[in-house]
This record gives C-alpha cells, structure tokens and sequence, in this order.
C-alpha cells in the first residue's frame, strides 16, 4: 500500500532535454561535449565515456548539433508547457529536473548571473505548480561549466566550492516560494566511471599515478560542497529539504563462496560510501584505510569534518536500473554492463537490449537495506527500461515490455514499504524520451511519451502518447494499487 502523499512523477536533466545549448546566454556545459562515438559499440560503455584533451578542444571548435547529441536534446527550452500538460495529464505529482549551472553562471564565475536563465527556471516552476506538481531539482546533473574545467582542474580545485555556493545561493533565493525538494549531486558515485561529466577531470591532465587521490579529493569537495548547500537552503528556505543521489549498484556474489561474498560486500560498500559520508556525515573507516595503504593524500579544510557531520542531507535519494553480480573467476564468463558497471550474467534475469540485467526485486532489495542502514526516507528518483520503440502503422506505439518492466518494479516497492520502509516517492526515469547520458542516443527511449525524434537530432519533435502513458495514469490515478 502506497502512502497517501506519495509523489508519483518522473525524471529528466537539463542537459539530456533542454536542448537549446547556446541560446539566451547559456554557457558551455561539460555535456555539451559528450558525443555518440559510432564507432564504438553502445555496449562498450567505458569507450563510449572516454574523453581527452583534444576531444573537448574538438567540440568547443564545433558548432555541430548533429553529433553533440545534448545540445539539442528534446527542445524541452521551448516545449515545456506542451511536455507539462503531458505529464499533468498523467497525474504526475512531482517532476525532477536540473538546473543548468551554465544559464545561470555561464562560466561559473560571473559576478552577477544571467537573468534569462533564472527567468526561465521560474517560468517553468510555475507551469509545473499551475498543475499542482511538485518540482525536485537537482543542482549538478553533468552540468559543470566547461569553463571551470578547463580553468580550474574542475571540482579538484577548492575553489569552486564557493562558485557552486554562489550558484545555489541564486537559485535558493530566487525559487524560495516555488521549490521545496532539492538534490545536490546527481549520482555522485560516477565519479571513478566518468569523471569528465560528472566533475570536470580530464585524465590526460595529470600523472597516472595521482589519478586516484585527485578524484577523491574532488569527491570530498563534492560532499563539502553537498553539506554547505544543505546548510544554505535550511537557513534561505527552512521548510525546504535536501537529498543526497547515488547510483544504487546492487551487488550479488555469484555463489556461496566466502570469496565472492567477500567481494560483493566490499563492492557495496564502496557504493555506499558515497550516502555514509552525506549522511552519517563522517567517512567509513575502511575509505581512510584505503587511503593510507595506497599512500593516498586529502586535503581536510580546518572545519571540513565539523561541516559534514552538522550539515547531513534531509533523504537519501537513489537511481535505481540493475544489479551485478561479481566473481572472483570470471574467465570464459558472459559479462554484461550498463553505465560502465560490469559483472558476470546473472543467469535467472532478462537483460535489456543495451546488457542492463533488469531485477525487480533488487530494488526491494536496496530499499530494504538503505533503509535499515540510514533510516532516513528514501526517495527513488530514477529507474526504467532504456528500449527501442517502434511506431505502429496507426501511430500507436505498443510498449509492453516497458509496462512490464515498471508493473514489477512497483510492486516490488510496494513489497518494501509493506515491510517498513519509508518512500517518498518514484521518479521514473526520462518519463518522456530524451537524448540518452551514455550513449547520447536519442533511440535508446525510457518514455512514456514518444518524442519524434532520430540520434542525430532530426524530425519532427512531436510528442505521441505511448501505450505506457495510459497504464501509468491508471497506476497513478489508483495510488498504485491497479497494475494491471
Ligand atoms: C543515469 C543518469 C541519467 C540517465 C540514466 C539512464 O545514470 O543519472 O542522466 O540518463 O542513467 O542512462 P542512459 O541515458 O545512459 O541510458
């Protein structure tokens, strides 16, 4: 049973669906750098990631939509209204969405931030409360502003820092009356996975052999970051709250076999580090082992501990697509992935087309164990089935396989909650279609609404209701209890 309040809605990113890349002063974002390597397989998540130095200078010399697949997104920019109708249709509660730092603070380091930014952001705060949604935004979604990547070694300098606490300060004050539900860090853990999008480090900048400390110094200005900006809402909008975002990597040891146990449990803990630090606000002994058995150096600030542990986010927020399953003897092995977390095939789960292997009940899984771990409200802020979808001669399109995928998946919340656990709410992943983050696919679709659309941004860009669209308002409209 689903609590009355429960905010049924969905999720989005500026950079995967605003488009509208350099339009009324926006600055250039690391994303705007991503693009789909044809070459590569879409598999091959690592290479598809990969970045250099040159890669960037290539992208910031072009001007290309076609093959920088999230400058032009779903023009959500200018569509929005048409998109929220959509949604309030369905009966969405809540919306999340981000924030591009880059309409705000082109380069990050203005002094005063761009008014036609945060006049947009109020435009459609205001369209999402017209229907009584609830917007959740999240401050840093692979947003960064490539300027401060490029000139200050991205989230490694300390520095920027203050920059973000700018940013979020503007948007605090700005949005006081309009936002109550806030995340720092889109999936702060992808930092070893892809550090270029998520905190501007380009491997090639520095020695190999201090790639390790550098990101974790970046993470732990990351959490410093998190602990200020919570600091900053309760004192600009004290009813407001403030949730830590992880990708939840569910872990499974392939047998018995104390050694695979043995390394499922230190690769869930490695995973949750991430919401321990933001929420127990102190870092798991074993991290500070790690650290000095591999010689690994942080620079604490002189209040950084005490900020951490005074300033722990309000819930625990989690994207939520798979589980793995780890081996110490992978030899001859099927390995399957999905968003550069690969292991061994579970042989009882389907995998989806691009290797993710879809597992219903490891999402009651997580919940159960995040909330025995925290107890803290959780909040599910991303989950689905990336698929292709084919439109029927009568313009249908008939998305079994993704009513499937969600009818089990809530249940499997529901299982949780009936178990204790408390949830705030479930944000299907790219409620409508929009350009994937790893691929940067536009045929890699989540939605319940069909965006027309092809990978090189070509189309007609009108919106169609999937056969997924009826079902979720049913879901929606009975409080989840007809799946059917
Ligand atoms: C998460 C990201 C999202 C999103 C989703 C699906 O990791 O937070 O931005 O896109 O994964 O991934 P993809 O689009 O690569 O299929």
């Amino acid at each position: 049973m689903f609590p009355q309040n429960f905010l049924w809605g969905g999720a989005t990113a500026a950079n995967q669906c605003e488009g509208a890349w350099n339009v009324d002063g926006k600055g250039l974002s690391v994303s705007d750098c991503s693009r789909w390597k044809k070459e590569v397989d879409v598999k091959d998540y690592k290479a598809q990631h990969s970045i250099t130095s040159k890669d960037i200078e290539d992208a910031m010399a072009s001007d290309d939509e076609k093959i920088y697949g999230k400058r032009h997104g779903i023009d959500f920019y200018h569509r929005y209204k048409e998109d929220i109708k959509l949604f309030a249709e369905m009966g969405f509660k809540c919306l999340r969405v981000s924030i591009a730092w880059t309409r705000i603070f082109p380069n990050g380091i203005e002094e005063n931030p761009n008014e036609k930014g945060l006049q947009f952001y109020e435009d459609l705060f205001n369209e999402l409360r017209k229907y009584n949604i609830e917007p959740m935004v999240t401050l840093h979604h692979y947003e960064m502003p490539l300027y401060l990547a490029n000139n200050f070694d991205g989230w490694y300098r300390r520095e920027v820092i203050d920059l973000f606490l700018k940013f979020c300060k503007t948007v605090f004050n700005r949005y006081k009356n309009l936002v109550k539900y806030w995340l720092t860090f889109n999936e702060i853990d992808s930092v070893f996975r892809h550090p270029f999008t998520t905190i501007g480090i380009v491997e090639d900048r520095y020695p190999p052999e201090k790639f390790e400390e550098i990101i974790y110094q970046s993470v732990h200005n990351n959490f410093v970051a998190s602990a200020l900006a919570t600091k900053l809402l309760h004192e600009i909008i004290p009813e407001a709250k403030m949730g830590c975002m992880i990708t939840r990597t569910l872990t499974y040891p392939e047998n018995c076999n104390p050694e695979n146990i043995y390394l499922a449990l230190k690769d869930n803990q490695k995973n949750l580090y991430y919401s321990d630090v933001q929420v127990r606000g102190e870092y798991p002994t074993h991290i500070k082992k790690e650290w000095a058995r591999k010689g690994i150096k942080i620079d604490f600030g002189e209040n950084d501990e005490e900020i951490l542990k005074k300033y722990p986010a309000d819930f625990v927020s989690f994207s939520y697509y798979q589980s793995r399953v780890v081996s110490i003897d992978t030899a001859g092995k099927e390995i399957v992935g999905g968003n550069l977390t690969t292991g061994v095939k579970n042989p009882y789960l389907k995998t989806s087309d691009w290797g993710w292997q879809i597992d219903p009940l490891g999402l009651c899984i997580s919940l159960i164990d995040l909330y025995d771990r925290y107890q803290k409200p959780l909040f599910i802020v991303e989950n689905g089935l990336g698929a292709v979808d084919k439109i029927e001669a009568d313009g249908s399109i008939i998305d079994d396989y993704r009513i499937d995928y969600f009818r089990q998946h809530i249940a499997a919340i529901s299982k949780a909650i009936d178990e204790g656990v408390e949830v705030m709410g479930y944000l299907p992943w790219g409620c409508i279609d929009m350009v994937s983050m790893s691929t940067c696919q536009m045929s890699k679709r989540y939605g319940f609404i069909y965006v027309d659309l092809n990978d090189d941004g070509s189309g007609s860009g009108n919106r169609y209701r999937k056969k997924s669209f009826e079902w979720y308002k049913k879901v929606i409209a009975s409080n989840g209890d007809d799946l059917n």
